[in-house]
């Protein structure tokens, strides 16, 4: 039997995507898209899906043997907005889905897997400019903790056993085939959602707060060449620093304004502006760049150009 990829998490927004892009690339029947329930119907009805709960080890294991799974893409999480609201659900799901998927990895049931970290991981003590892939991480959310104790059990994993895991820190991505949900970031996707349908947006974080961020295709494109580098360019084990863009929620606007003058903006923050203050307003990615030829492609301009268009066709 062929060897299959398995995506745990693939009704979410990188989830969604990564999964048509790995189908388009090895085949649809050898990529088993799965989630804890069958919320996106047109992902449901594309290929192969299981309902899988991410913290069900016996589940994962048995979707494994059952489909000759050898490599795992594990997109669950709470992220940093619903973690700080479900502290315990985040840190189960994040740690022990992680363990679950480490744990058939090292008994060589799997052979790779790809786990998420994010930009989550820094913290308020963090230097905020260009921040290096090496720095201070006290992160103060409940998500960023998650993210590296996991990046430290990855790099765990690789060195003790020999685990092939490979993972990158995640800016806030913008897309629109599918709504990002419980993220500080989210607001540079509803934006473009609200100024098609209202010309107008109420924005949760305030106007110069500055985040790394970058266009779905680009997320879509590391994640796919970090894993196919051969094994031995992949020197970082924890998770690798990946830039874009970084812009603030005034700058988009203004891109916005570019091609629907009357937009307006306002800004009403909340719990999230803390989160997002704790974080980088930009990130270094050189060594992703020297390890595995990482390089984004998109734009401010030209992703405001292309979410304009595909929402407004959608
Ligand atoms: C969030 O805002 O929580 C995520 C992230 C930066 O990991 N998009």
């Amino acid at each position: 039997m062929t060897s299959k990829i398995l995506i745990i998490g693939a009704c979410g927004q990188i989830g969604s995507e990564l999964t048509y892009k790995l189908r388009e690339i090895h085949g649809v029947d050898n990529v088993i898209a799965s989630d804890i329930n069958t919320r996106k119907l047109e992902l449901v009805n594309a290929g192969p899906f299981v309902i899988l709960d991410a913290k069900n080890f016996n589940a994962i294991k048995d979707c494994c043997i059952n489909h000759n799974v050898k490599t795992i893409y594990l997109m669950a999480a709470l992220l940093s907005a619903t973690g700080e609201k479900y502290p315990m659900e985040a840190w189960d799901l994040n740690m022990n889905s992680l363990f679950h998927v480490l744990n058939l990895a090292k008994v060589k049931q799997i052979d790779h897997v790809f786990w998420p970290s994010s930009i989550a991981v820094f913290g308020p003590t963090t230097p905020k400019e260009d921040t290096a892939q090496h720095t201070i991480m006290e992160p103060s959310t409940v998500y960023g903790i998650t993210k590296q104790v996991g990046e430290r059990w990855c790099e765990y994993y690789h060195e003790k056993y020999g685990v092939d895991v490979r993972s990158i820190r995640y800016p806030g991505i913008i897309s629109w085939k599918t709504l990002p949900g419980g993220g500080t970031t989210d607001y540079a996707v509803e934006i473009y959602h609200e100024a098609l349908k209202n010309k107008a947006y109420e924005c949760f974080l305030s106007e110069d707060t500055e985040l790394p961020m970058m266009f779905m295709d680009d997320a879509i494109k590391a994640t796919v060449d970090i894993m196919q580098a051969d094994a031995d360019t992949i020197k970082i084990r924890s998770s690798y620093n990946l830039a874009a863009i970084s812009f603030t929620p005034k700058e988009i606007a203004n891109s916005i304004q570019e091609h629907i003058p009357d937009f307006k903006i306002t800004y009403k923050p909340d719990f999230r502006q803390a989160i997002a203050d704790s974080w980088p307003k930009s990130i270094d990615d050189t060594t992703a760049k020297k390890d595995w030829n990482w390089e984004h492609a998109f734009s401010l301009k030209d992703i405001t150009k292309e979410m304009l268009l595909q929402l407004g066709e959608k």
